[in-house]
């Protein structure tokens, strides 16, 4: 067969685009060479729908021990005694986790979209909101999470689930109160933890398992793997809603979790990204993995000490994670117009509305900014303040095509020093 090189071209093309460019969105990563590696196998040729030792077809035993090995590997680095590797992404394990908990037209309470929560938090355009009966908690207006709110919410409305994560939120999660809230109304805590997985998973950031019944990944932020998601269980129990099973038994949670995935939401599992979740989840239980959480911490905090040093205002004035959450109000720019021009000097990131924005979603007042992926590539606290400056030097300048260009640039030339993928030629 002739190779598709329109294809593979472009393929080329992208990897020119992320080696020149600061990556600076936060649910973005590199994964290591054998993580990509991994994904591009035969095991994408294999129908495997069910479980390991369960399946529906024949010829599953090779993918049984990939699959097993990525559950192994997986509970180990979150020490829980059940795991899901078979969502596709973050959004499928949350539409499990929904399908397994919830009826269509119950209640749940999350964490509103334009505060810093997720679209399958209870977004009306979204499923969680088109089907379920989604309320909102929100932050105080110093940017952190409204925990008197949430609770005032939950003896009110008496959620049947409560659910804390993020997707623009710069601080550390008290699930400890959560829960308590939970335990008086007998709602089901579920943690979406897909934004700062990797610092839970190197004991960096406080350890949802310890309070929350269920809990959810995707697996290709700072976890650092290939793009997917899993649900995960440190402790089973017994479904409080009576659900039996045929014989009349009632079913676990891991069990209603498992049918809510296949065959509740998915059919047959992509067993070469479990092949490459696996790899992934041997790198984080390494040594390196460690060293890693923690640079990325130092470097989100470094950077955020540059941004406010130029007048920059942050959201909740710093950062506990990977992230920062940016008004520009003071600084006279939209969200939009930042990424925009950043995206001509290769800076990417992504415009994002702040708390109490007064801006549309499309416009918004906010940048986020995050350093899993530039953290990869090897760049340390000293480099921060030149990523910034390259940053202030763009946004400052939004009508002044030269020294965008001139920054691009310096960008391009800085980046030389972090090579990515250096095998691939
Ligand atoms: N799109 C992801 C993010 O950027 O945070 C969330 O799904």
């Amino acid at each position: 067969m002739q190779k598709d090189t329109l294809v593979f071209d472009l393929i080329r093309k992208e990897l020119d685009r992320q080696r020149s460019g600061i990556e600076l969105i936060a649910s973005e990563n590199f994964t290591s060479l054998q993580v990509m590696q991994a994904m591009g196998t035969v095991p994408t040729n294999k129908y495997a729908e069910g479980y390991p030792g369960k399946r529906y077809y024949g010829g599953c035993e090779v993918v049984d021990e990939i699959e097993t090995l990525a559950i192994e590997r997986l509970k180990k680095v979150f020490n829980c005694s059940w795991a899901n590797v078979q969502p596709h992404s973050g959004a499928s394990a949350n539409a499990a986790v929904f399908l397994a908990v919830m009826k269509p037209g119950e209640k749940f309470l999350g964490l509103d979209l334009s505060m810093g929560g997720h679209l399958t938090h209870g977004s009306p355009a979204n499923f969680s909101g088109k089907t379920y009966h989604a309320i909102h908690y929100g932050v105080t207006k110093d940017g952190i999470i409204d925990y008197e709110q949430l609770e005032a919410k939950a003896r009110e409305e008496k959620p049947k689930m409560i659910i804390c994560g993020a997707s623009a939120y710069s601080r550390d999660w008290d699930y400890k109160r959560i829960r308590a809230v939970a335990d008086e109304i007998g709602a089901v805590v579920f943690a979406d933890i897909a934004h700062p997985a990797g610092l839970i998973a190197t004991g960096l950031l406080n350890d949802p398992f310890e309070h929350c019944h269920i809990v959810s990944s995707t697996t290709h932020k700072t976890l650092r793997g290939p793009r997917g998601g899993v649900i995960m269980l440190r402790n089973d129990f017994e479904n409080p809603w009576g659900i039996k099973d045929p014989k009349g038994n009632l079913r676990t949670m891991s069990q209603l979790l498992d049918l809510a995935v296949f065959p509740g939401s998915q059919g047959g599992p992509l067993e070469h990204v479990i092949a490459a979740k696996a790899v992934a989840f041997g790198e984080i239980l390494s040594e390196d993995f460690k060293s890693y959480g923690k640079q990325v911490i130092a470097n989100a905090q470094a950077m955020a000490k540059s941004f406010v040093n130029r007048g920059y205002q942050l959201i909740s004035g710093g950062t506990d994670n990977h992230l920062m959450l940016i008004d520009l109000r003071n600084k006279n720019l939209t969200g939009k117009k930042a990424q925009e021009t950043l995206d001509k000097a290769h800076i990417t990131l992504n415009k994002n509305a702040v708390p109490f924005d007064d801006k549309s979603p499309f416009v918004t007042s906010g940048i986020r900014v995050g350093v899993p992926a530039i953290t990869t590539r090897g760049l340390k606290e000293d480099h921060m303040e030149t990523v910034v400056s390259y940053i202030d030097t763009v946004l400052m300048n939004t009508d002044d095509e030269a020294t965008i260009n001139k920054t691009k640039d310096e960008v391009k030339a800085f980046m030389q020093q972090f090579p990515l993928y250096p095998e691939l030629g």
